[in-house]
């Protein structure tokens, strides 16, 4: 998600280095390379003009602290802008006081209206304890009305349809009026797009607001698209009253623009972003996060969020006892290691810590290793995997053979997972974990520097580690 415009931005930063106050003539050249790097990642020419004058203003004005690094400074007043720009706080669907909330999607064809409808009632299940609903409104398509059926069949989500026969006001009013009547709280109406924007489909679209008088009109846009997703959003927002928009595929080689200038050109705040095809691939959109990734310092409560939503708190409250008590098996291993990959490429999740997604940019990493540390641990027998000592030299010779795998990688696996273990095990019995990391003093004798510790861990009685 925007690499290129995280390291031209980075680059643009290294015009500072070494220079001691920050003077209008001392930042053109970082302002130059701001607006360009901007431009490049596709930003509407105005937005990066303002853009770029308001750092102006607030470097050159600004009072120097004197214990930080004027590049610092000038990266913290970008940060503060590009917050701005995108909206400053973060927004969330407004609910309706009184029956269903509902909400239409609209935009223009293949944006992810329909996988966002999905992607959203699953959300809205999911974290805001909603039953939702969801209207098949796209009627120019018969796969479209099957299509939302089948999402809703593979979440658990009802879907209200008649077919294609019917026209899309009557089947969302009706679709209102059942979830009305069945307790449904939340309608997602998904209606139809087209290639351009054209009048027929505005006036698809106005007449459903027309009927239905929508709590919220989200505008789903394809950020892969830049500017022209920009430039259309632009005019859905002439024609319906627009309250918020979804910027989808976030997670291609997108290069940012339309992140960035879509608020400010639409009025819109945008409430969600789409980095995945799976229906769990939905993130609220937080201004304040977008910006540090953008700058490439991470999103650290944004892959904590991230994994409350695909791992199983108690599973791996379990694993972490077993582990500490030595008494991990194979099967932990492996289940810990599914759990990771559910976060999606490790990259991706690399990329998320702070510091970490530029320095990996251009190292690949091998997703196929883990798939080579599954296959030798489904090569092992159930008592294997609970009794690794068991596995001696005819076993680890039939293990290879089994998952296709060199010897040597067998005696690397148990290798490494003796030594997990040992390590682990010996903190559990009351060596803790050094108290720098358990976010304590350091002990008499050791001297490191006080770190951020590791969050959600505390040590209760002395050096031993417990949960929370
Ligand atoms: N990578 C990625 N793909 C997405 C995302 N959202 C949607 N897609 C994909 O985009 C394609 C189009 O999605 P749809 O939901 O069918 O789009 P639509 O706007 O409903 O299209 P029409 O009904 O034809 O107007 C599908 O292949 C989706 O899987 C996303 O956030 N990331
Ligand atoms: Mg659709």
């Amino acid at each position: 998600m925007f690499d290129n415009l995280t390291s031209a931005l980075s680059k643009a930063f290294e015009t500072l280095r070494g220079q001691k106050t920050l003077t209008e003539d001392n930042i053109q050249e970082g302002l130059k390379a701001v607006r360009r790097a901007l431009l490049e990642a596709d930003v509407h020419f105005k937005v990066a003009k303002e853009f770029v004058n308001q750092v102006k203003e607030a470097a050159v004005g600004q009072q120097l602290i004197k214990s930080v690094d004027p590049a610092q400074q000038f990266i913290k007043i970008c940060h503060d802008q590009l917050v701005e720009l995108m909206g400053g706080e973060q927004t969330s669907i407004p609910m309706a006081s009184s029956g269903p909330t509902v909400l239409m999607m609209a935009g223009l064809q293949g944006s992810g209206k329909t996988t966002t409808c999905a992607k959203l009632a699953l959300h809205m299940r999911k974290r805001k304890k909603k039953r939702p609903l969801l209207v098949a409104a796209d009627l120019q398509r018969p796969a479209a009305v099957s299509q939302l059926q089948t999402l809703g069949k593979q979440l658990g989500i009802d879907v209200y349809e008649e077919g294609t026969k019917s026209s899309p006001p009557q089947v969302c009013k009706r679709g209102i009026a059942h979830a009305k009547k069945m307790g449904y709280d939340f309608v997602i109406l998904d209606t139809a797009g087209r290639l351009h924007i054209d009048d027929l489909l505005m006036k698809e679209l106005e007449e459903i607001v027309g009927v239905c008088k929508p709590d919220s009109v989200v505008l789903v846009c394809d950020a892969m698209l830049g500017q022209d997703a920009v430039n259309s959003a632009g005019e859905f927002h002439q024609r319906l009253p627009l309250t918020g928009v979804i910027l989808t595929k976030l997670d291609g080689d997108t290069r940012g623009g339309a992140a960035l200038s879509v608020r400010k050109v639409t009025g819109c705040p945008v409430l969600f972003a789409g980095v995945g095809e799976k229906p769990e691939d939905l993130e609220e959109f937080y201004p304040d996060r977008m910006a540090g990734r953008i700058l490439g310092m991470g999103d650290v409560v944004g892959l904590v969020e991230r994994a409350q939503e695909v791992v199983d708190e108690k599973d791996a409250e379990k694993a972490a006892k077993k582990l500490l008590k030595g008494r991990f098996t194979f099967d932990d291993f492996l289940k810990q290691m599914q759990m990771v990959r559910k976060l999606g490429p490790l990259k991706k999740v690399l990329g998320m810590l702070p510091g970490v997604g530029q320095a990996i940019k251009d190292i690949d990493i091998d997703e196929k290793h883990f798939a080579r540390l599954e296959a030798m641990i489904l090569s092992m027998t159930a008592r294997e995997r609970a009794e690794p000592e068991l596995i001696n030299l005819p076993r680890r010779r039939r293990i290879a053979r089994g998952s296709g795998n060199e010897l040597q990688a067998v005696h690397d696996l148990l290798k490494q997972f003796k030594m997990m273990k040992k390590m682990f095990g010996k903190m559990g019995k009351g060596g803790g974990l050094p108290p720098e990391l358990m976010g304590e003093a350091p002990r008499k004798g050791f001297r490191q520097k006080k770190g951020p510790g590791i969050p959600g861990m505390r040590s209760g009685k002395r050096g031993k580690p417990r949960f929370r």
